[in-house]
């Protein structure tokens, strides 16, 4: 797929998506980022992007014009239509759900804001989704950016290698990930859990399952109450409620 960036800052987003798995990705032609910097499209002496905020106080907001072009220079970079995703606090939450369509898509336009934002008529009219990283306030939308390229980046078919497979991810079915160890397996830290060295594989998934299970409701309950759980599943999360009450009576009672 191919990822068009429009950010006052494209060496830092290139920088970004030049490491690790996505780096990797593009090196393969898995995945290909692009910038565009509206500066670039700016048509004054100056080279303006940004413009004193209608009804007055402090701050600028980034305008129309220069952002207008830089998205029409993407439209016409490639022939498959663009989905424009502009970065704020004010968009839907990012989940892996939303990461996981914009992963499927041909070509993506991720559309940065730096000062208070971008003027508003340039949102209503040419971007298709609002999307937010969080509910804290960052300095400019590249971080977004980058969070989007390294989910959908690494979802891209043959960027991961079995081993790291998103099939086993955190989230890929809705629970938290399970404790994972190397060796070695006696350590002044602690041991690694006896049934991860029995080479029983049932017993290890089953115990891998409870523990996504279990650390899901402990630490996101909210993330249970979104599923359904199967007969198994019911009854490993019974195991480890009754193993973590037990736990809990034991080290109330501990000296
Ligand atoms: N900003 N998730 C304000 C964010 C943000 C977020 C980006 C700050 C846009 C104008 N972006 N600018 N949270 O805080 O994506």
């Amino acid at each position: 797929m191919r990822i068009d960036v429009v950010t006052l800052f494209p060496d830092f987003m290139r920088q970004c998506a030049s490491v690790g798995v996505v780096g990797r990705a593009q090196q393969r032609e898995l995945l290909q980022v692009e910038t565009w910097n509206p500066r670039d499209f700016a048509t004054d002496n100056y080279r303006t992007v940004d413009g004193r905020t209608c009804g007055g106080g402090p701050g600028m907001v980034m305008l129309i014009q220069p952002l207008r072009d830089a998205l029409k220079a993407v439209r016409e970079a490639a022939p498959e239509p663009v989905h424009v995703v502009y970065l704020s606090p004010q968009g839907a939450r990012l989940t892996q759900g939303r990461v996981e369509a914009l992963a499927k898509m041909p070509r993506i336009a991720l559309l940065c804001g730096r000062y208070e934002g971008v003027d508003e008529r340039l949102l209503a009219h040419e971007v298709d989704e609002e999307l937010s990283i969080g509910d804290y306030v960052l300095s400019g939308g590249e971080l977004g950016a980058a969070v989007i390229i390294d989910a959908v980046g690494r979802l891209q078919d043959g960027a991961l290698n079995d081993a790291q497979s998103a099939q086993q991810d955190s989230f890929s079915d809705g629970l938290l990930d399970c404790p994972h160890y190397a060796k070695p397996v006696h350590d002044t830290l602690g041991d690694v859990p006896e049934v991860l060295l029995s080479g029983d594989h049932a017993a290890i998934r089953r115990w891998r399952l409870k523990q996504s299970l279990g650390r899901t409701w402990l630490r996101r309950p909210d993330l249970l109450a979104q599923r359904a759980l199967d007969a198994e599943s019911r009854a490993l999360l019974d195991e480890f409620r009754r193993e973590h009450a037990q736990q809990t009576r034991h080290d109330d009672t501990a000296h």
